[in-house]
């Protein structure tokens, strides 16, 4: 479970955080399929119960596996995963099987089922209190068995021991997969058991050639597992049964681009044991998430966000130029209360991005599209398979790698970066893809002279709008 199965070169992932599933069809078909993003994971798409003022988190109190939410009906989901596919974009789903709804008096859902919660009755499913763990709050993280059987934030602790509950959870997850989608998030892993889950796992269905994938292919699995080290639940007991999302990277990258760490010190990011980190091939990697953007989940101030973009692009740029994980880009809506939901009408209903020159404008983020990380998406793609090489740090603050012959970035975090570079590139003009790319045979943006042995002198001012700057063979005059 740790193929993506994505289309082509294609190496990349964007979460399109609360979108609805047409705007979605459409983002694949205008954009995200032209650009070469390979997929799109999408907000949880089961009823859930409907909370005043629509939070966000409202989706991650399920009231029964029904396709429908604010994002759409199973038609829209069926119609998106369809026309996803077709411009080679697979769709990953956000799946909250862990847990059912918190109390709430009285609980109905986005499909209209009502539930008894306190009673832990959900007809919806249907799952009745044999269902669930005996209510208890997790408060001990050292505890492993609290963990995984006591209640996280008062949300109805579901027993995946249960025969009944594992066929639910597989009989939803294989609906999906017929649906066309490619896999699953799995939300709230660690407070699961491993042997749950893999026993879930191996009755999902193979991937359908009839939706384009290969012959045999598993689904593509990537957990939650927020794992910082010192608790009683390890993410070392997940990435064997399917992949899982490496929360430490994030945090590493949020202070190194904020200049609280030493960027040198990643000289050695991809050796895993020096690092703790999961094996590359099982690990999803994002430099924030829909959770600790706002404050949510783990790493607190350490997250850079759209909020910082000087340093959030150079942070977005180093995952995506560096040969570790599989990448998550992170596309949000603005918000200033952490509670808030998308953008919506009096009703509820959510309000559709609204794209102007390339830009969304009316309290959508985008941040895959802007044009340095969709540069970098690209950039990740025309690399894919290249070794790390040349690299060069001045002990601090500056760093620069290639990607083989193929690609070559460099990274400046303190005072002004001015060095002859070995960039592993051929010789002849680049054009810079941070801060422009190649328009009408010029470089609109920066442009950097690769003489006959490789190297070029390489500048970036601490004055400068962008702090990385980025050069590959597609984008040579
Ligand atoms: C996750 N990972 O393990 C999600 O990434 C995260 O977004 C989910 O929490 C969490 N698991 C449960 O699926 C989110 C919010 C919580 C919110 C919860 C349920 O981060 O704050 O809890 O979704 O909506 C909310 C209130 C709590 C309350 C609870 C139950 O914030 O105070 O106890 O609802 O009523």
């Amino acid at each position: 479970h740790n193929d993506p199965h994505y289309v082509g070169d294609r190496t990349t992932m964007v979460h399109l955080f609360e979108w609805k599933f047409n705007d979605i069809a459409k983002e694949c078909e205008d954009f995200l399929g032209p650009m070469g993003y390979g997929g799109v994971q999408v907000s949880p798409i089961n009823e859930n119960l409907v909370i005043e003022n629509r939070p966000w988190y409202e989706r991650y109190q399920p009231l029964s596996y029904k396709i429908i939410s604010r994002s759409g009906n199973e038609a829209e989901f069926k119609d998106m995963v369809k026309r996803c596919n077709k411009v080679g974009v697979r769709i990953y789903v956000d799946a909250v099987i862990n847990h059912m709804s918190g109390n709430a008096q009285p609980a109905y859902g986005t499909g209209g089922t009502t539930a008894k919660p306190d009673e832990l009755s959900y007809p919806g499913v249907p799952y009745t209190s044999k269902d669930f763990n005996p209510p208890c709050d997790i408060q001990n993280y050292n505890n492993a068995t609290e963990v995984r059987d006591c209640e996280l934030s008062g949300l109805h602790d579901l027993n995946q021991t249960k025969t009944n509950v594992r066929d639910k959870i597989i009989k939803y997850f294989n609906k999906v997969i017929d649906l066309g989608a490619a896999g699953f998030r799995i939300d709230a892993a660690k407070h699961m058991w491993p042997q749950d889950l893999k026993a879930i796992y191996k009755k999902i269905k193979n991937l359908s050639p009839k939706n384009g994938y290969p012959k045999n292919a598993q689904c593509y699995i990537y957990q939650e597992v927020i794992d910082l080290g010192g608790e009683g639940v390890s993410k070392f007991e997940y990435n064997d049964i399917a992949s899982v999302i490496e929360f430490q990277y994030g945090i590493v990258l949020g202070n190194m681009f904020r200049g609280k760490d030493n960027l040198a010190r990643l000289q050695n990011f991809d050796d895993e044991n020096a690092w703790r980190l999961i094996p590359s091939k099982d690990a999803l990697v994002m430099v924030d998430n829909h959770d600790n953007q706002r404050g949510h989940g783990a790493g607190g101030a350490s997250i850079l966000t759209h909020k910082d973009p000087k340093p959030y692009k150079m942070a977005v740029a180093f995952m995506l130029a560096h040969p570790y994980g599989h990448a998550r880009v992170m596309s949000s809506f603005a918000f200033s209360d952490p509670s808030q939901g998308p953008p919506a009408n009096s009703d509820g209903s959510i309000i559709s991005p609204e794209i102007v020159n390339g830009e969304c404008v009316n309290g959508w983020v985008c941040e895959h599209r802007w044009p340095q990380i969709q540069q970098m998406v690209k950039f990740r793609n025309l690399v894919n398979g290249e070794k790390l090489e040349n690299w060069w740090s001045n002990g601090k603050n500056q760093i620069a790698f290639s990607r083989g012959g193929k690609g070559f970035v460099a990274f400046n975090v303190e005072g002004d970066l001015r060095e002859k570079l070995q960039t592993g590139l051929p010789a002849g003009t680049y054009c810079d893809v941070i801060t422009g790319d190649v328009v009408d045979g010029k470089c609109s943006g920066k442009s950097v002279q690769v003489v006959d042995d490789g190297t070029a002198t390489v500048e970036i001012l601490s004055s400068e709008s962008e702090g990385v700057l980025a050069l590959h063979n597609q984008a040579k005059l």
